[in-house]
C-alpha cells in the first residue's frame, strides 16, 4: 500500500498534503471499484428517486473493497490520519431525509449482495440547503458540494428532454457504487450543461423561472408559490425523461427488442417525485412503435412502486394545467390511462384525474405499476386499511410490504471501529455479511466484562463527540450524563415540540429543587423546510430554550440542551453512536418507518418511543423491557382524526403541568433570549390546534422518560445488558434483508 500510495501522489506519503492525499485515494477507490464491474444478465433494477443522500464516501469505499485497515495503518505510519484527509471530502447534498438515505442504503446493499441495480436521480449543485444559527433562528445558505474531485464523472452520454416545448439537453454523470466484497454498480445522475450557480441570490433565492439556469440547482425548491411547484415539476420530468431514455437504451444494447422490457428492467418508484416515468415510458414505446395497448402492459409489468408516507401533503397531486405547461406530450396520454382506470372503477376517488381536475401520481402508480409496497408492517396495513383502502380491494395482489432497513457497512463498521472490533472479538466477523449473526451477542448478556466493556465504548463515543461539538459550536457537555437524542428532520408530526416541551418541565423542575436521577444532555439534528413557519419556530422555541439554560448554572450541571448545526450524515455518523436514548416520538400512525430509530438501536441506544413505524417491529423484537414505549395507538389516533374530536385547549387546561411548561415559552426567561412573534406562535398553536395531538402524549412521555432516566442511574450494568440485546437484535434491519425482499417479491434481478 505504502508504494501504491506514493506512486498516486508522486512523492513520500510524509510529504503530501491532506489535499494531495484525497485526490491520490480517490483514484485508487476509482480503479479498485471498477474491476468489480461486472456484466449484467437478465433482469436490471433501475431505482429512480429525487434523492440519494449517500454521505461522504471516501472511507466507506475503503471499507468495502477491503481497502480501510491497509489505507489507515499506512497513512499513520507516515504521520497522516485518515480522519484529516476525509475531511477534505465534500459531503454530496444529494438528499434530504430518510427516503433518501434509504435509497442511498439500497445502493449499498445491492452492490453488496452481488445484484445488479443501478440509481437514477438528479446532479442536484447545492442539494439542501445549509443550515447555520443566528439568534436563536435558522438561517440557509447554499452547499455548494460540487467540486473537480466529486467522483461523480461526467460522460459524453446526453438525452433530449422536451420542457414546456422546448428542447435541453441532459447529460449523463456516473458514480461508481462498490459493495462490500461484492460488485461495482452507478448512481446515473442527470444535470443540464448551462445550469449557472451565480443566480443565486440572497441566502437560497433565485429565478426560479429561468428553468436553463436553476433546473437542478436545489433539491425540493420552495413550493409555497406556483413558480416553485411548475419547477417541482420540470426536475421530476427532466430526471425521469432522461432516466427512461437510459434504461431503453441499456436494455436495447443487451438484446432487448423492448417487446420484452420487462425481462431486462425493473423500475422502482421511490414515492411519486418519479411518476411521471410511467407515462413516459408509454411514449418512449410508443416512439419505438409499439401499441399503446401493449405498452400499457409493458410498462405495468417493469414498474413498482414504493409509498413512503401517509401525509397528505407529501402524496403529490398537481392541477392538470401545471402539467399542461410543462408536459404536454404527456397529457394525452395521462388522459388515456385515466380512462382506462375509470373503466376498471366506478369509485371516483380512484381516479387518476378528480372531478376538480387534479392529477394524483400515486393513483396512476397503483393502476399502472404492478407492485405497491409500504415500507413497515404498521404502514403498510394503514395502507390497506384507510389510506389506500379503495385501492387495496381492488388490486389486493399489488400491495405488499417491505420494511426498512440500513446499511451495517456505514452504519456499525464505518460509524463505531470500536463495538464493530468488540463485536468481533465476541462472535467473529460473519455478522458483515450475515446481519442475523448478530444474535450471537446474546450468550454474553450476563458476561460482566463484556457489559463492561460495551459501556467504555459508550463513553469513549460521548467524549468524541463532546470534542467534536466543542471545537465545532463551541457547547461542552457533561459525558456522565444520559445523552438523548433526537436528529431527524423537523416536521410537526415527528415532535420535537413534544421534546420541547419536557425540557421546559425538567427545568422548571429542577428550579424548584427537584433534580433528576441523572444528568440529562438533550441533543438535537434537524433542518426545517425554509417555508415550514412551525417548524422554523420549534427550532426557535429550542434553541432559545437552550440559552436560557446555558445561562443558568444551577440547571446546566443537572441539564443540557445542543442543536447540532447543519444536521447531515457526517454529522449523524458522529452523534449515533455516542446515544444512550434514542428519541422516536412521532405521533403514532405518522411515521411510515423511520431509519434513525434502527441506526440508533444498533449502535447499543435503548429507544424511547411510539408505537408508530418501524418501532412497533423494534419493540417486537428486544422486547417489552428492552424499550420505553408510550402514548396513543396508531389506532386511537385515527379514530380522533376520523371523528374530529381532538381539542388541544381541553388538555391545556386540564393538565396544570403541561399548562405551566407551555405558558413557559412565552415567559420572561424565554423572551430574554428569544423572539416574541415565534414564540407567541408555537404558543398558539399548541393551544389551539396541535395537528399532531402533542398534548395527550405529554404525560405518559414524562413518566416514561423520567424511568429511562432513573434506570440508567440505578442499574448501568443492567442498562448494557439491555443495550447489548439491542445490539444483537438489530440484525433484521440490515437493508441486506430489506433488499433480498425486495428482489425475490418484486424484481428478481439477474433472472
Ligand atoms: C419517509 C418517511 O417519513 C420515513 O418514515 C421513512 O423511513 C422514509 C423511508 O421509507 O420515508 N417518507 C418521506 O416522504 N420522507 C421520509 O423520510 N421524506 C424525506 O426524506 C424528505
Amino acid at each position: 500500500m505504502k508504494a501504491t500510495l506514493t506512486d498516486l501522489c508522486q512523492k513520500e506519503i510524509s510529504t503530501a498534503t491532506d489535499a494531495e492525499l484525497y485526490t491520490a485515494l480517490l483514484k485508487l477507490v476509482h480503479e479498485k471499484s471498477q474491476q468489480h464491474v461486472k456484466p449484467v444478465t437478465g433482469r436490471k433494477l433501475y431505482y429512480i428517486s429525487a434523492e440519494f443522500l449517500i454521505g461522504k464516501l471516501l472511507s466507506n469505499n475503503l471499507i468495502n473493497l477491503g481497502l480501510y485497515d491497509d489505507v489507515r495503518d499506512t497513512l499513520a505510519e507516515a504521520g497522516k490520519a485518515l480522519a484529516d484527509i476525509e475531511e477534505q471530502e465534500p459531503e454530496p447534498s444529494l438528499g434530504n431525509g430518510g427516503l433518501g438515505r434509504l435509497a442511498a442504503c439500497f445502493l449499498d446493499s445491492l452492490a453488496t449482495l452481488s445484484l445488479p441495480g443501478d440509481g437514477v436521480g438528479l446532479r442536484y449543485h447545492c442539494g439542501l440547503f445549509h443550515q447555520n444559527f443566528k439568534n436563536n433562528v435558522q438561517n440557509e445558505t447554499p452547499d455548494f458540494w460540487l467540486t473537480d474531485q466529486c467522483a461523480a464523472k461526467a460522460t459524453d452520454t446526453v438525452f433530449p428532454v422536451s420542457l414546456a416545448g422546448k428542447t435541453y439537453s441532459a447529460r449523463l454523470y456516473k458514480l461508481p457504487v462498490t459493495g462490500y466484497e461484492g460488485r461495482t454498480n452507478t448512481l446515473n445522475l442527470f444535470d443540464l450543461d448551462t445550469v449557472d450557480e451565480s443566480v443565486i441570490g440572497d441566502g437560497i433565492s433565485f429565478d426560479k423561472k429561468d428553468i436553463a439556469k436553476n433546473l437542478t440547482l436545489f433539491l425540493y425548491p420552495d413550493d409555497s408559490d406556483e413558480d416553485g411547484r411548475l419547477l417541482r415539476i420540470y426536475q421530476q420530468y427532466f430526471m425521469v425523461s432522461a432516466g427512461a431514455q437510459l434504461i431503453l437504451d441499456e436494455c436495447m444494447a443487451r438484446g432487448c427488442n423492448l417487446h420484452d422490457l420487462a425481462d431486462y428492467a425493473a423500475i422502482q418508484i421511490n414515492d411519486t417525485h418519479p411518476s411521471m416515468v410511467i407515462p413516459e415510458l408509454i411514449r418512449l414505446l410508443g416512439l419505438h412503435g409499439i401499441e399503446f395497448e401493449e405498452a400499457i402492459q409493458i410498462v405495468t409489468d417493469t414498474c413498482a412502486y414504493t409509498n413512503h408516507t401517509i401525509l397528505a401533503e407529501a402524496l403529490e397531486k398537481w392541477p392538470r394545467h401545471y402539467l399542461d405547461t410543462v408536459v404536454p406530450q404527456l397529457m394525452p396520454i395521462i388522459e388515456k390511462l385515466d380512462a382506462i382506470a375509470k373503466t376498471r372503477t366506478d369509485n371516483a376517488a380512484l381516479a387518476i384525474i378528480d372531478q376538480n381536475q387534479v392529477v394524483h401520481m400515486a393513483h396512476m402508480d397503483i393502476h399502472f405499476s404492478h407492485s405497491t409496497n409500504g415500507v413497515a408492517t404498521l404502514h403498510t396495513q394503514i395502507l390497506k386499511e384507510s389510506e389506500l383502502a379503495g385501492f387495496y380491494q381492488m388490486y389486493p395482489d399489488k400491495f405488499n410490504n417491505k420494511t426498512n432497513g440500513i446499511t451495517f457497512r456505514r452504519w456499525l463498521l464505518k460509524c463505531n471501529p470500536a463495538l464493530t472490533s468488540e463485536i468481533e472479538n465476541l462472535i467473529g466477523d460473519g455478522f458483515k455479511k450475515d446481519a442475523s449473526e448478530l444474535k450471537k451477542l446474546l450468550a454474553y448478556t450476563d458476561d460482566t466484562e463484556v457489559l463492561s466493556k460495551i459501556r467504555t465504548i459508550k463513553k469513549d463515543n460521548k467524549k468524541q463527540l463532546a470534542a467534536w461539538l466543542a471545537d465545532k459550536q463551541g457547547i461542552r457537555l457533561n459525558t456522565d450524563a444520559l445523552f438523548s437524542i433526537q436528529s431527524k428532520r423537523l416536521h410537526e408530526y415527528k415532535r420535537q415540540q413534544l421534546n420541547l416541551l419536557f425540557l421546559i418541565h425538567e427545568y422548571l423542575e429542577i428550579k424548584a429543587g427537584h433534580v433528576p436521577a441523572t444528568p440529562l444532555v438533550s441533543i438535537f439534528g434537524a433542518k426545517a423546510a425554509p417555508a415550514y413557519i412551525i417548524a422554523k419556530d420549534i427550532i426557535h422555541g429550542l434553541l432559545t430554550l437552550s440559552q436560557v439554560i446555558s445561562e443558568d448554572p444551577q440547571v446546566s450541571r443537572w441539564l443540557q440542551l445542543a442543536f447540532v448545526e447543519n444536521y447531515n450524515v457526517s454529522a449523524a455518523e458522529k452523534m449515533i453512536p455516542a446515544c444512550d436514548l434514542s428519541e422516536q416520538i412521532s405521533l403514532a400512525s405518522k411515521e411510515a418507518s423511520g431509519t434513525g430509530n434502527m441506526k440508533f438501536m444498533l449502535n447499543g441506544a435503548l429507544t424511547l418511543g411510539t408505537m408508530d413505524g418501524a418501532n412497533v417491529e423494534i419493540a417486537e423484537a428486544v422486547g417489552n423491557d428492552n424499550i420505553y414505549i408510550f402514548g396513543q395507538s396508531s389506532k386511537q389516533v385515527i379514530h380522533h382524526y376520523a371523528a374530529a374530536d381532538y381539542c388541544a385547549r381541553d388538555w391545556y387546561e386540564a393538565d396544570p403541568n403541561l399548562r405551566r411548561a407551555i405558558d413557559f415559552l412565552t415567559s420572561e426567561e424565554m423572551l430574554k433570549y428569544g423572539d416574541e412573534e415565534h414564540l407567541k406562535r408555537l404558543q398558539h398553536e399548541l393551544i389551539n390546534k396541535d395537528w399532531f395531538q402533542t398534548l395527550p402524549d405529554f404525560n405518559a412521555y414524562v413518566v416514561r422518560k423520567e424511568q429511562a432516566m432513573k434506570d440508567y442511574a440505578v442499574n448501568p450494568e443492567d442498562w448494557s445488558r439491555r443495550t447489548l440485546i439491542n445490539i444483537a437484535e438489530a440484525g433484521f434491519f440490515s437493508s441486506d434483508r430489506t433488499i433480498a425482499e425486495y428482489d425475490q417479491d418484486i424484481w428478481h434481478l439477474g433472472k
